[in-house]
Order: structure tokens, then sequence, then C-alpha cells
């Protein structure tokens, strides 16, 4: 098949019948997804493929440890509320070894999940009710998991969603610039310095006992939840790499970030990039709605907050990436950092010109 050279690693994993199809699939930027096919007894059976990056995902044992923990633990909950967990949770498929991922002699892992059929996922928001759908399904992510035992999650990233740690990484890469390519962006580099203090104020209000730290999903991109194809309802919250302990002021930002906004992550047309406050309240809605009353009031007044958090911090890590040389995020093309960056600044600046409006919306 075209582009597809992984087949001894499909022969680690049980998976009967011939193969039809093996196609890189979706828009993640971290790992490398396929979408396999089988014909196993007449039926065509899918499956996901994925090569989990190593640079990023130092121990991959924990990190899949971490995944079946949470799986199993959503499943359970799902089967009570008589849902179908086969659809609405990852599943990972062991190795013919009994083993959750296959480990290459590169040192890659490899992991199978079954492909949830008849799904999509979306880049972004065509309409206001889908993007309420995944606010719904991330604040249900995180109701599932409030009496998970939070403490025996492994840190998959050390300081991920750090914001000052972030920042320091940020002003090192400009200190250093590797590449040569800190003159051409001074304008971005003047508007995150000139925010550094926002950096700190989830920190300061966790070490002054104002918010509690719960299990949360840390990447809440509109794109790791699958919808259904015909109803159009939020099926199943996918990309379970980065949960662990956090905030839910950023799963409520992070999703903000990318979901309310009125153009694609690395639009190059800025006067198409707004945050879109239609949106932002049907996301609130959902998202509330989902976590069934579970969060403070100090939570619920500090959302807007973690939106504009991080949109900044994301576009502070795309600038990074983009100052150091695109070692983290995939890139399509030489400035694509660069242009995601411009989008998240954009977005930050809009949302300080509508933050009244924000306010009021999570006030009433
Ligand atoms: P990344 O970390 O690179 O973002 P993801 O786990 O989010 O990787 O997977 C990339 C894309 O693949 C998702 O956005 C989604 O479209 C698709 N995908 C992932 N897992 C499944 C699954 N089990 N069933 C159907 N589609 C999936
Ligand atoms: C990455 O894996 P993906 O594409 O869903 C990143 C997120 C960023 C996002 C920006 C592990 O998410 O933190 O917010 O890109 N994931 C990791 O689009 O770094
Ligand atoms: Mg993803």
């Amino acid at each position: 098949m075209a582009g597809f050279e992984h087949y001894q690693v499909i022969e680690k994993f049980p998976l009967k019948g011939e193969l039809l199809e093996a196609v890189p699939y979706g828009s993640g930027h971290i790992n490398d997804t396929y979408r396999l096919t089988f014909r196993e007894d007449g039926k065509e059976v899918q499956y996901i493929l994925q090569r989990i990056n190593s640079e990023i995902f130092r121990d991959q044992d924990q990190l899949m440890e971490n995944i079946e923990r949470v799986t199993s633990f959503i499943a359970k909950k799902i089967r009570k509320q008589g849902g179908n967990p086969d659809r609405e949770t990852l599943q990972v498929i062991h190795t013919v070894d009994g083993k959750p991922y296959y480990k290459d002699e590169t040192g890659h892992g490899w992991r199978v999940y079954p492909f949830i059929t008849d799904s999509v996922s979306f880049d972004m928001a065509e309409c206001a009710e889908d993007f309420k759908q995944s606010g719904y399904a991330f604040g249900n992510f995180q109701y599932f998991l409030a009496d998970f035992p939070a403490k025996e999650l492994h840190e998959t990233i050390p300081d991920f969603h750090n914001t000052v740690d972030r920042f320091a990484k940020f002003r090192k890469a400009v200190e250093k610039d590797v590449m040569g390519r800190a003159a051409q962006v001074q304008e971005e580099i003047r508007f995150l310095m000139e925010r550094e203090k926002d950096c700190h104020f989830f920190g300061d209000l966790l070490a002054a006992g104002q918010l509690p730290l719960r299990v949360t999903h840390n990447d809440t991109k509109l794109n790791n939840v699958l919808f259904d194809r015909e109803t159009r309802k939020a099926i199943c919250v996918i990309d379970l790499d980065t949960v662990m302990p956090g905030f839910a002021a950023h799963d409520f930002g992070d999703a903000i970030r990318f979901g309310a906004s009125t153009a694609l992550e690395d639009e190059k047309d800025l006067t198409k990039v707004s945050c879109d406050l239609k949106l932002f309240e049907a996301y609130f809605d959902g998202f509330m709605e989902g976590c069934r009353g579970a969060l403070t009031a100090r939570e619920v007044e500090t959302l807007p907050m973690g939106a504009k958090i991080m949109t900044m911090e994301c576009g502070m890590r795309f600038l990074t990436d983009y100052l150091e040389g695109d070692t983290y995020f995939k890139i399509h093309y030489p400035e694509h950092n660069l242009d995601r960056t411009r989008t998240q600044l954009k977005l930050v600046k809009d949302m300080e010109e509508k933050w009244d409006a924000m306010a009021e919306i999570v006030r009433k």
C-alpha cells in the first residue's frame, strides 16, 4: 500500500483477516495515526494504529498504564449508565504477547484501538450545537473521573500546562535563537513578554488553596472528540495521552482556544480569526451540563481566564518551537508554527477586547 510500510508492526497484534487498506488518518500534531481496514469473515473491520511519539512521551509503559486505567474506569461507568463502552470510550487492544503496546527496534511504541465506526472529528466547529456537544463530552469526561485516584496517574509530560515554566522555556528559546529567527518575530515576542504576569494566574490560585486539582484531559481540542456521523452527537473523548491532574479551567480554555475560533488554527488571513462569543457560550453551557454541578463557584469564575491563558500558552509553545527549529509539533511547511503562533496571539487580543462579555456569560 502506497505510503505504508509498517506491516511487521501489524503482525504483533491479533488482527484477523486480510488487510485491505492502511492509510494515514486524522490531523493530530503529535502521533502518527493510521486507519487499518481488514476483511474478516466477509465483513470489513477497522482499527486505529498509532505510533506514539517517543521524543515527547518518554515513558511509554507509564503512558499506556494511565490510558488503560482511565479507559477501564470510564467503561465501568458507561456500563452502569446503560451505555455502550465499545463506542463511548477507547479500549486498548493488547499485542499477541499480551502487552498494551509494541515497542519496535528503534524504541517507538505502537498501539491499536478499535476504530469507532461511523464517527467523524472536526478541525472547526460547523455549528454551535456541535460545539456544545463537545463541551458536554469533555465536562462528562471530568465528571466520570471525579472519583478516580488522581495521585495514581503518572505525569506523562512534566509541567505540561505549567504556564510559568512554558514562559521560561520560551524566554530561553528567544535568548538562544538557534535558528536565527528571533529578529523576524519581534512583534510576537513583545506581545508575549508584555503578558508574562498572566502566566502566574493559576499557579498562584492553587498555592492560595483557591482551586482544586482534578483529573483533566489537558488536550481538549475539538478534533479530540468523535461525533456520530448520523446523529452528530459527541460519542467519545479520545487522545488520552495527557490525562493527568490539572485545572478544570485549562480543559475549558483549551477547547475554547481551538473550537470557538472563527478560523483554523493555522489560518494565514488573520482578519478571519476571532473568538466567537456564541460558540463560547454554547461550549460553556455544554461543559457545565456535562460536569453536573461539580465545579466550585471560584472555578467557574476562572473559566474565561482559562481560555485566555491556554491560548497564550499555546501561542508561546508554537513560537518556542519555531525558534527552536520545529522539533515538537508536526509541520507541513516551513513557517507553519509561525502561522499557528499568529492565530493564537490574535485570539488572545480578541479575548482581551471581549473580556467583559466572556465574564458575563459565565456569571449568568
Ligand atoms: P494526536 O495525538 O496526534 O492528535 P489522536 O489520538 O488525536 O492523535 O488521533 C488523531 C486523529 O485520529 C483524531 O483526531 C481522530 O480523527 C482519529 N482517531 C483517533 N482514534 C480514533 C478511533 N479510535 N476511532 C476513530 N478515529 C480515531
Ligand atoms: C497537540 O496531539 P494533538 O494534535 O491533539 C498538543 C496540544 C496542543 C495542540 C495544538 C501532547 O495536540 O498540547 O494544544 O497540539 N499535544 C501535545 O493544536 O503536546
Ligand atoms: Mg489529537
